[in-house]
C-alpha cells in the first residue's frame, strides 16, 4: 500500500490541519461495514462515512457500472445534448419520491443541489409573475452545505463569520433544540411544534409578497442531530401553504434510507415543493446531487420563463454520465436487498442501544431517528468541542469511527448495519468516553 510521506501541501477540508498532520488519520481502503487505516486495523464505520455510503462499502455492482460506463460514453455536454442515463436517472428518482415530485434537476454536491434550490425558487416565483418574492429564509443552527447561498441560509456560527455580509434578504427562523424540556427524547421530541410559528412572526415583519421559500432539513444533521419536534414540520407545512410561500426540504442526509424510507418527507407524511439531496445517491462513489421539484414549478418555467432558455443556471458536469451510472446501480441495490426496509428494521435497535448509555460519564442529552442517533457531551469548561473531538480520537484508536460535530457524537452508519455491530458501536464508544476527561 503507498504510504504518504509529506501531508504538507494538501489543505484538508473542515479539519485542523495543524493538528491532524501531526496525528494523521489514513484510510487506505474499505469494505462493507469497515474501513482499513494504514497501519492495517479494522475501523468500524458508524458514520457511512460522511452520511453518504448508504449501501456500505466496495459494492460490486456499483463498480462494474462506473466502469463500463467509462468504457461506454465517459462524458458528454449536458447543454444542448442529452445521454440517456440521466433521462433513465431522472425517471427513476421520480419513482421513489413523493407523489407529484417528478422533475429533477442533477448537481454534484449538496451544496449545489441547495443553490440549485434557492435559485430555481427565486426564477420560479418570478416567472409566475410575483417577482418581490425574493426573500429566503433558513433556520438558526441550519446546515446547507457551503455555497454563499448555502451559508446565508444555513445557521451554523462559524460556517457563516468569516465569509463577510453573504446574500441579503435572508432571515432565519429559531432551531427547535429545547433540551430543557425534551433531553433524552425517543426519536421527535414532544414539545415545539409551536416554533414553526416563528413563520407567520417573519410574514408579519416582512410580509409574506416579499418571501419567496423556506429552507430546513426535516431532521437537522451536521449541527448535532435534532429531530424535529412532533408536529412541527406539519404545521411549517400549513404556513407555507397559507401564504403562498415554496417550502424547500434540505434531505441531503435524510433522502435514501436514513430514516427507513426513500424519503424524510416520505417518512413525516409532510412533503414539500422542492427536495434536494445528493450522498447516498450515489453511494457516495461519485459525487452528485439533485433538486426534486413539484410538476407545478416545472411546468410553470416551461410557460412562463423567458424563452428559450427557461432556466439560466446548470453546471459542466449535471448530470455526468458516470455519476448517473453509479446512481442507477446505487438504486438497484436499495430496491434488491430492501435496504431502506433494513434501516426501519435497526432503528429500534439503536435507539435502544444509544438510549441505554444514558447514566454514562459526560453525557448530557441523547437523541436518534431512523438510522441516526447522537450523545451530546457537556462542553469541558471554555473548550467547546474538545470532548467530543477527543473522544473521536479515542474511538479511532479502538476501531470505530464517530462524527464529532462540537461535543455531540453522531452516528449513522450504513443502513446494512446489523444488530451486533450496533452493540459494537456504543460499546465503544461507552468505553472511549470512559477513558476522556
Ligand atoms: N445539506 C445538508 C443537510 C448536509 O448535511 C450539505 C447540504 C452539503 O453537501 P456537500 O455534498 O456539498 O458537502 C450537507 C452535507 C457533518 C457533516 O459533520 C455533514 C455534511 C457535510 C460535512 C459534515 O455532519 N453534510
Amino acid at each position: 500500500m503507498s504510504k504518504p510521506n509529506n501531508l504538507e501541501s494538501l489543505w484538508m477540508p473542515f479539519t485542523p490541519n495543524k493538528a491532524f498532520k501531526k496525528d494523521p488519520r489514513i484510510i487506505v481502503s474499505a469494505k462493507d461495514m469497515h474501513f482499513i487505516s494504514e497501519d492495517n486495523r479494522e475501523i468500524l464505520d458508524g458514520t457511512a462515512g460522511l452520511w453518504c455510503v448508504n449501501a456500505g462499502h466496495g459494492r460490486k455492482a456499483i463498480q462494474e457500472a462506473v466502469s463500463k460506463q467509462l468504457e461506454t460514453l465517459d462524458y458528454s455536454p449536458p447543454f444542448q445534448f442529452g445521454h440517456p442515463k440521466q433521462f433513465e436517472l431522472a425517471n427513476r428518482l421520480a419513482e421513489i419520491f413523493p407523489e407529484g415530485m417528478n422533475h429533477i434537476f442533477f448537481s454534484n454536491s449538496g451544496s449545489e443541489a441547495v443553490d440549485s434550490a434557492l435559485k430555481i425558487a427565486l426564477a420560479y416565483q418570478r416567472a409566475r409573475g410575483h417577482s418581490s418574492k425574493t426573500r429566503l429564509i433558513g433556520r438558526e443552527r441550519g446546515y446547507h452545505g457551503v455555497g454563499f447561498g448555502g451559508i446565508s441560509v444555513g445557521g451554523m456560527v462559524k460556517n457563516r463569520m468569516y465569509f463577510g455580509s453573504l446574500l441579503s434578504g435572508v432571515d432565519h427562523l429559531r432551531h427547535t433544540h429545547n433540551p430543557s424540556v425534551n433531553a433524552f427524547s425517543h426519536g421527535q421530541p414532544e414539545h415545539g411544534a409551536e416554533l414553526a410559528d416563528d413563520l407567520e412572526r417573519l410574514v408579519q415583519l416582512h410580509d409574506a409578497s416579499t418571501i419567496a421559500a423556506v429552507i430546513i432539513e426535516p431532521i437537522a444533521g451536521s449541527t448535532g442531530v435534532l429531530p424535529p419536534p412532533q408536529g412541527y414540520l406539519k404545521r411549517l407545512r400549513e404556513i407555507c401553504t397559507k401564504h403562498d410561500i415554496l417550502l424547500v426540504f434540505d434531505e441531503v442526509i435524510s433522502a435514501f434510507g436514513r430514516l427507513g424510507k426513500a424519503t424524510g418527507s416520505d417518512y413525516f407524511g409532510v412533503t414539500p415543493d422542492i427536495i434536494c439531496c445528493a450522498k447516498g445517491l450515489t453511494n457516495a462513489t461519485i459525487p452528485m446531487g439533485a433538486t426534486v421539484v413539484q410538476d407545478y414549478i416545472y411546468e410553470s418555467m416551461l410557460e412562463n420563463a423567458d424563452a428559450p432558455i427557461e432556466l439560466f443556471h446548470g453546471y459542466t458536469y449535471s448530470g455526468h454520465p458516470v455519476a448517473c451510472a453509479a446512481a442507477l446501480a446505487t438504486l438497484d441495490i436499495y430496491r434488491d436487498e430492501g435496504l431502506f426496509d433494513n434501516a426501519a428494521k435497526m432503528a429500534p435497535f439503536i435507539e435502544q442501544a444509544a438510549h441505554s448509555l444514558k447514566g454514562t460519564k459526560h453525557i448530557i442529552d441523547i437523541r436518534n431517528l431512523g438510522v441516526i442517533a447522537a450523545l451530546e457531551l457537556e462542553p469541558r469548561g471554555n473548550a467547546v468541542g474538545a470532548r467530543g473531538f477527543e473522544t473521536m480520537k479515542k474511538a479511532w484508536e479502538m476501531g470505530l469511527m464517530v462524527r464529532a460535530n462540537g461535543d455531540t457524537l453522531a452516528f449513522s452508519p450504513p443502513l446494512i448495519v446489523n444488530e451486533s455491530q450496533i452493540d459494537e458501536m456504543f460499546t465503544k464508544v461507552k468505553q472511549s468516553l470512559e477513558q476522556v476527561d
